[in-house]
C-alpha cells in the first residue's frame, strides 16, 4: 500500500522512463519538473509549444535532448499532444499552461480524444502533515454536480487504480454536511445508496460510510462524542467528493493552509494523463507524473487480484 510521496517517487523511478508530452509547455515550474523525473529516470519528456520559448526555457533549467513539437495557441497544443499519444508517440499525457477545461475537452473529444467508453473522473492524492497516511480524493477537478450514476463511476475509477496502487479495500467516506439522510439535501440520499451498493458489493471492494461529515471521517473522538459507529473514522484513505467544489476546496484548503503536497490524474482514460495546477510547485508536478507513470505500469502488469 502506497504510503507517501517519496515512496510514489521511489517506485516511479524504479520501472521504465515513460514518453511524457506536455501541452503548452512553456513554463520554467513545468520544465524544472520535467528535468527532475528525467534525471530520476521517470520520464522522457516531449515538449509541445512555442519552439523558440521552449528552448530558451529549457536552456534556463538545463532540460536537454527532448523532441519538441512546434505549436502555437493552448488549444491547439493540447489536440497536437493528444494526437502524439493517440499515435503512440508518447506515452503519457500531461497538462502545461493550458486551461483545465480546454485540456478536458481535447481528451473528450469523440473522433480525436482519449476517451475510455466509461467516465472519465480526477483523482487527487494528498499528503497532508498531521494525517498518518496518503488521502485520496475524487471528484474535484472533472464532474462538476456528478449525480449518483456518476458518483458510482467516480467511486469505481478511484478504487481500480487504488487497487494498483495496492489498497485491497479502501476506506472510504462519501462526504456530506453532517449524517443524517434527508430528501432535501439529495448528497445524503446518494451517499446512503452508495453505502447499500458498496455493502452489497455493488461496487469495487471497499468500506464506505455515508452520509458523513468531515469531522465524523477523519477524527475518533468526534464520532465517539455524536454516538456514530464507525469503521472508517479516523482511518479514512478516500474522500468521495458530494461535487467538485467540496473536494476542490478541501484540497486546496490544505495546500494553502497546511502546505501539504498533492499529485492529480484523470481516470478512465485510453492512456494515462496527468492533471495538476498551473500553480503548482515543480515538486508537485512531479508527484503527478510520477503518479501517472506508477498508474501506468501497474495497469500493464493487468488488473489486480
Ligand atoms: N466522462 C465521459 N464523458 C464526458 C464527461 C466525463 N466526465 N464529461 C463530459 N463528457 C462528454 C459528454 O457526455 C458529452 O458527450 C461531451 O463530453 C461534452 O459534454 P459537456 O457538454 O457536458 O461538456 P463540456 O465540454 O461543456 O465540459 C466538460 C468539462 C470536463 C470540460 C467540464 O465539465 C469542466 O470544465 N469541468 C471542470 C474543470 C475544472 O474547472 N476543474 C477545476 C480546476 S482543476
Amino acid at each position: 500500500m502506497l504510503q507517501s510521496f517519496s515512496e510514489l517517487l521511489q517506485k516511479a523511478a524504479a520501472g521504465p522512463a515513460y514518453r511524457v508530452c506536455i501541452a503548452a509547455a512553456e513554463d520554467a515550474a513545468i520544465l524544472a519538473a520535467a528535468k527532475m523525473a528525467q534525471e530520476r529516470g521517470i520520464i522522457d519528456p516531449v515538449l509541445v509549444g512555442d519552439a523558440d520559448r521552449l528552448r530558451a526555457l529549457c536552456a534556463g533549467v538545463g532540460l536537454e535532448g527532448c523532441r519538441v513539437l512546434p505549436c502555437q495557441t493552448p488549444a491547439e497544443c493540447a489536440a497536437v499532444a493528444v494526437e502524439a499519444v493517440r499515435r503512440g508517440e508518447a506515452d503519457v499525457l500531461m497538462k502545461g499552461t493550458i486551461n483545465t477545461s480546454d485540456y478536458l475537452r481535447a481528451i473528450l473529444n469523440r473522433e480525436r480524444g482519449l476517451r475510455g467508453g466509461s467516465l472519465l473522473s480526477a483523482l487527487a492524492v494528498y499528503e497532508v502533515r498531521e494525517y498518518h497516511k496518503l488521502i485520496f480524493c475524487s471528484d474535484s477537478g472533472m464532474n462538476t454536480a456528478p449525480g449518483l450514476e456518476q458518483k458510482v463511476g467516480i467511486l469505481n475509477n478511484a478504487l481500480a487504480a487504488m487497487r494498483r496502487l495496492g489498497f485491497a479495500k479502501p476506506k472510504v467516506a462519501a462526504l456530506t454536511a453532517n449524517e443524517m439522510v434527508d430528501p432535501k439535501v439529495p448528497a445524503t440520499v446518494d451517499t446512503q445508496a452508495l453505502a447499500r451498493m458498496a455493502a452489497a458489493g455493488e461496487t469495487l471492494p471497499c468500506v464506505l460510510e455515508g452520509p458523513i461529515a468531515f469531522d465524523v471521517a477523519f477524527d475518533r473522538a468526534a464520532a465517539e462524542h455524536k454516538h456514530i459507529a464507525s469503521e472508517i473514522s479516523g482511518d479514512v484513505d478516500l474522500i468521495l467528493a458530494p461535487n467538485i467544489e467540496t473536494g476542490n476546496a478541501l484540497g486546496k484548503s490544505w495546500l494553502t493552509l497546511n502546505k501539504a503536497q498533492w499529485a492529480g490524474v484523470i481516470l478512465g482514460t485510453t492512456h494515462p494523463v496527468v492533471l495538476g495546477s498551473r500553480s503548482d510547485t515543480a515538486q508537485v508536478k512531479i508527484n503527478s507524473i510520477a503518479l501517472a507513470c506508477l498508474l501506468a505500469r501497474e495497469g500493464e502488469r493487468g488488473p489486480a487480484a
